[in-house]
């Protein structure tokens, strides 16, 4: 099961601003009909399952909302132009329409449309294409274009439903949801996370709780997470890097069983009122980060996003990765900028003392956290139209069709493991000569028709696999050592540029070089005899999980490998197990699954032929690219965090993305 649900009507088109005002023209109708238009000519709406709206009760509407302010939204539909703009001045940055309040019922029963289809199990994930927007509206009132808070009301709605204790708000508009902030600040089952334009507070809503400081109340301290941008154009590695120091680290810890999105595209690239740099394709790595938390449950409820162009690409971007499709490679520099990683500090200051995974080498804040000059020059501000064209030659750029195969699979024929039913075996064999040759490199003895007719077919496979004939490819080795080393010295010779290798157990693949940059290897292992020489591309991750229940192993991704990797920007991610040793099975496939966000998915896992469970695990990630409950989790412990912190002083003077601080 693997059904992403899509919610759209075009009734919600039916009301738009009455008068002139220049703050409120930008929120249009046309910002349904262009999202889902793309959606079309992308081919994405046939894929996904169309749920019709419904209108939300007053019931729902009063789980976050007054009843007096019920009455006031109700009153507007049988307003006079007049009425209606007297009644919208009550407001700040609101307006009314006759039709606003059966949009706004609408707009927040299709957020419960997709929140029921994914709590009920009847589909994995899902998109709301909605409007009015929701995050900025509060108990009482109306603000920034929202009515009735979808994503507040959605999150109680499955607090009451279906029972959920633990729920995490994303929220990736460029504004400050004040008003989700005010609904949840003293509630700890909510997680509000949001990032926004500050700006030091020069910056709409002008609120000083929007500020990294405001970390929540009483039992919900720590429950609040704010981001505040301090600088425009901020782009696609500050986003990324936001969600390695930041988000992720604290969702894991927070282990939520349900994830909403307050998905604004407001911070994309081209927005008149962002101002940010991010490109849609950034929007599928955030996604696909997010589909690992709370078993894939995750729901996107649209908020803003006012370049029509940018607002539809970024939106498309989103609905390909719920439903699996390839994450194109991230664009651009990997260098998060100096505002970005003064606010990263001090967020992740504010907030260690009540999330373990945050613990850092640093605890102290920036000082003097006014520093325009310092920063990264703020972007040349183009023209919508400019944008359109820029956008119009990037997606081509990003994207590739998706390849035929999703996985090929490299095993002896007589391989008795239960693998899914559609992937395919190499079935060919390299020429001996050419497997002979191959091999000789590493100077082997012991080999025997075994070893060589393995190693043939992977010769064969990864052909495919850097030709995009295949998406993935799994090889089961009699020998991993070998196998690995020789597939490396292949994708090389097939022309791949940068390939990321990590390592697990006792893999051996000393003999090729690594100090030309074309590899970058890291070993994972819970003992130092498998360490092997240091430099910029080759490391050494002692980790050791302390428990087989649980496990602290996200915290070594996202405070490491991960951006290691996403600094590196391979072409080609190779991983080889031998044994699964100091990490679990479920720590393989995490690591495993969010691999695929780089290189566009093209991952070869070398799996040792006994490790029977880790191979099957592997197939279930790369084969049916399974969302699965990767938890529960703890915090790391001493030791690990210790032995990480050594390798990242070293790494962290080239590798950007694994800066969390201001220096
Ligand atoms: N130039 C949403 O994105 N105007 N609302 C700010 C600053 C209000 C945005 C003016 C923006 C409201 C859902
Ligand atoms: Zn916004």
């Amino acid at each position: 099961m693997s059904r992403t649900v899509l919610v759209y009507d075009e009734e919600m088109m039916s009301y738009k601003l009455l008068w002139d005002d220049p703050e409120c023209a930008i929120e249009v109708p046309e910002r349904l009909s262009s999202s889902y238009k793309r959606l079309q000519d992308y081919d994405l709406v046939n894929r996904c399952v169309l749920l019709p709206v419904r209108e939300a009760t007053e019931e729902e509407i009063t789980l976050v909302h007054s009843p007096e302010y019920l009455d006031i939204v109700k009153s507007t539909q049988s307003m006079n132009v007049d009425e209606l703009k007297t009644t919208s001045k009550k407001f700040t940055a609101a307006y009314f329409h006759q039709n606003s309040y059966r949009c706004a019922k609408l707009s927040l029963g299709g957020t419960l449309q997709v929140v029921d289809a994914v709590m009920s199990g009847e589909a994995l994930n899902g998109m709301a294409l909605i409007r009015p927007p929701g995050h900025h509206s509060q108990r009482s009132a109306s603000n920034g274009f929202c009515v009735f808070n979808n994503v507040a009301v959605a999150a109680e709605y499955a607090k009451n439903k279906y029972k959920v204790q633990r729920i995490l708000i994303v929220d990736w508009d460029i504004h400050h949801g004040q008003g989700i902030q005010y609904i949840f600040e003293d509630d700890p089952s909510v997680l509000y996370f949001s990032w926004h334009r500050y700006e030091h507070g020069s910056y709409w809503p002008y609120l000083s709780e929007s500020d990294y400081d405001s970390i929540g109340k009483g039992s919900a301290t720590g429950f609040n997470i704010n981001l505040p941008w301090n600088q425009i154009g901020i782009g696609n590695a500050d986003y990324i890097a936001a969600f390695f120091h930041v988000l992720l680290p604290m969702a894991f810890e927070f282990n939520p069983e349900l994830v909403l999105v307050s998905a604004g595209y407001d911070s994309g690239i081209g927005d008149p009122e962002g101002r940010m740099c991010a490109t849609p394709e950034c929007f599928s790595h955030l996604t696909h980060m997010l589909m690992h938390l709370a078993g894939g449950k995750l729901c996107m409820i649209l908020e803003g996003g006012y370049h029509l162009r940018s607002l539809s690409e970024s939106v498309s971007m989103t609905v390909r990765t719920l439903l699996r499709d390839p994450v194109p490679r991230l664009s651009g520099e990997m260098t998060p900028c100096y505002s970005a990683l003064e606010s990263i500090q001090n967020v992740r200051h504010v907030h260690s003392t009540y999330w373990k995974s945050l613990v850092h080498d640093e605890t102290r804040l920036v000082k003097a956290i006014s520093t325009k000059g310092l920063s990264a020059p703020a972007p040349v501000h183009a023209e919508a139209s400019a944008v359109n064209e820029f956008l119009e030659n990037h997606m081509k750029k990003i994207l590739h069709p998706t390849p035929p195969v999703t996985t090929l699979v490299v095993a002896p024929v007589e391989n008795t493991l239960n693998l899914p039913a559609d992937v395919q075996l190499e079935e060919g064999t390299a020429t001996t000569e050419h497997v002979i040759n191959a091999i000789r490199v590493f100077n082997q003895d012991g080999l025997n028709e075994n070893i060589l007719n393995s190693v043939g077919k992977m010769v064969l496979a990864l052909e495919k696999l850097v030709n995009r004939k295949t998406r993935n490819c799994i090889t089961l080795s009699p020998n991993t050592s070998l196998s690995a080393a020789v597939a490396v010295q292949q994708v090389l010779r097939l022309g791949c540029e940068r390939v990321f290798c990590i390592i697990i157990g006792d893999v051996d693949i000393e003999p090729l070089k690594t100090d030309d940059g074309k590899i970058m290897c890291i070993t994972i292992s819970g003992d130092k005899t498998h360490e092997r020489t240091h430099s910029q591309y080759q490391t050494f991750l002692k980790w050791k999980e302390s428990s087989h229940e649980s496990s602290s192993f996200f915290y070594a991704l996202f405070r490491f490998v991960l951006p290691l990797a996403y600094s590196y920007q391979p072409d080609l991610i190779i991983l080889a197990v031998e044994s699964k040793g100091s990490v679990g099975t479920k720590d393989i496939a995490l690591l495993t699954s969010l691999l695929q966000g780089l290189a566009d998915g093209a991952v070869l896992a070398v799996v040792s032929e006994k490790e029977k469970e880790i191979t099957k695990a592997l197939a279930n990630i790369l084969v049916n690219c399974a969302s699965m409950f990767f938890g529960p989790y703890i915090p790391p412990d001493k030791e690990c965090v210790q032995s990480l912190t050594q390798e990242l002083t070293v790494m962290q003077t080239k590798w950007k993305m694994l800066q969390c601080l201001a220096k």
